[in-house]
């Protein structure tokens, strides 16, 4: 252990990244930035090309960023597992989505951990950082990595999980707070030493399940409240009051009050897919989840509330969903980042079009969409607002001309409040 932990402490180790996504990859990137040769393990070959070209294709990281660790060799990229046969630390950042039946697809894992055992060799760290259902790291890691090698002595196995706000300038890599666990003793010095050399907190936990756990709780927290926050705008909208207007109110609330607001649904890779994690862990358990399955429920709910509120707003104006001119603004999952991933404007789109309208989207981030999207009709973000019967507003991109908004759009389904400051007559807007 002295050996590698030495090396990791003075980071001269070679670390290889398994997954070079938007976890992975800035991960790579600030290893390397601290002096670690580090190699970006990924199956797509374009990602390993556009890694070596130094061209970036994750939100945050520049060409430039890239660039300056390609070029002296500090980071390098392969789809060649052989790279591992070198590894003295390996980091898992692969993918971990829910399977058809809603359960955990752990298949991304046991594909890398398949190429690590081919190539593991004494005295090597692996370390997980996927998140993934409690008891992962025990019961699909270790088994597998301790087979002719034994844990905490010429195997180090651990784990930690990622902490990743795409699009958050201020909370990178570096300086979030990092949690981390081993399967023995050992195994957690080791992965303190890695880690210790590149975050400016490391917060240490005493096993790797609990550490699963805290990241379904940090995402599950995000997750139920949102569901509050949505399931507070349908009751506030039948009381005539604006869910926003509350929120705001309480968030005055100098304690003990964190402010989430309603919105047409959840995207990204993690809050609609986390809490999942933890419901089918505790019903694997004969435990119910109920929080995680009800918000994911409201969550899910909230694209089919802006389908009817669409419809509601039309009739007022004695249209109908079928054959109206409806523009979806904004379909990315969050604001300012050109990621549509699980985004719930894909899912509104599409059930409009069901519905007969003759429906668009403009998104100032989105040029091109998913092959399974593709058929969805664009429209430039200079394109005036007044051709349409009716603008549904689904995300908050700060490039948005509110103003022009609010004189252009004929009627106006604003879900994320963005016309709140907005100057001019406003009776055309509506909430959700
Ligand atoms: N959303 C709402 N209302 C809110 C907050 C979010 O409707 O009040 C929606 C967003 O529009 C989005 C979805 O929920 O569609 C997820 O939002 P998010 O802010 O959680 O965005 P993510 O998934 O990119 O980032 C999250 C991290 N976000 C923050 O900490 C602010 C965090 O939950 C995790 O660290 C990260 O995912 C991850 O990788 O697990």
């Amino acid at each position: 252990m002295s050996d590698l932990t030495t090396k990791l402490a003075a980071r001269t180790a070679r670390i290889v990244v398994s997954g070079a996504g938007y976890v992975g990859l800035p991960l790579a990137l600030e290893l390397s930035r601290v002096g670690f040769h580090v190699t970006a393990l990924d199956p797509n070959g374009r990602k390993i090309e556009a890694i070596l070209r130094g061209r970036s294709y994750v939100e945050g990281i520049s060409d430039a960023d890239l660039a300056a660790v390609v070029e002296p060799g500090r980071l390098s990229a392969s789809s060649d597992p052989r790279v591992l046969a070198a590894a003295d630390a390996v980091v898992i950042c692969v993918p971990t989505p829910l399977d058809a039946t809603r359960a955990p697809d752990t298949s991304f894992i046991s594909a890398a951990l398949d190429d690590i055992v081919r190539y593991q060799h004494p005295g090597m760290l692996i370390v997980l950082e996927s998140t993934t259902y409690p008891g992962t790291t025990l019961e699909l890691l270790a088994p597998r990595l301790s087979a002719g090698f034994t844990l905490g002595e010429d195997v180090f196995v651990a784990y930690s999980p990622e902490r990743t706000d795409p699009g958050n300038a201020r909370h990178g890599v570096r300086n979030t707070p990092k949690v981390v666990a081993g399967v023995t003793p050992a195994c957690l010095r080791v992965a303190l030493a890695l880690y210790g050399a590149l975050v400016e907190q490391t917060v240490p936990v005493s096993s790797t399940t609990a550490a699963e756990l805290v990241k379904l709780l940090e995402n599950t927290f995000r997750a139920v409240n949102i569901g509050l926050a949505n399931e507070l705008a349908m009751l506030s909208r039948r009381l005539g009051v604006d869910p926003f207007e509350v929120v705001e109110a309480a968030s005055t609330k100098p304690f003990g009050f964190m402010p989430f607001y309603p919105g047409p649904g959840v995207g990204g890779h993690c809050i609609p897919v986390d809490p999942l994690f933890l419901a089918w862990k505790a019903a694997s358990l004969g435990l119910g989840a109920e929080f995680a399955e009800l918000a994911d429920r409201v969550n899910r709910a909230m694209p089919d509330h802006v389908l009817r509120r669409s419809a509601e707003l039309l009739a007022g104006r004695g249209l109908v969903l079928r054959g109206a001119k409806v523009l979806v603004y904004g379909i990315t999952y969050k604001p300012d980042i050109a990621d549509t991933r699980e985004s719930p404007g894909l899912r509104i789109i599409q059930k409009l079009a069901q519905e007969g309208a003759d429906v668009v989207y403009m998104d100032p981030l989105v040029v091109e969409l998913p092959s399974a999207h593709a058929a969805l009709t664009r429209v430039e973000s200079a394109s005036s607002f007044a051709a349409y019967d009716l603008v549904v507003v689904l995300v908050a991109h700060r490039s948005l001309d509110r103003e022009r908004l609010l004189a252009q759009g004929r009627l106006i389904l604003d879900t994320r409040n963005v016309l709140a400051e907005a100057q001019g007559p406003r009776a055309h807007v509506h909430g959700l």
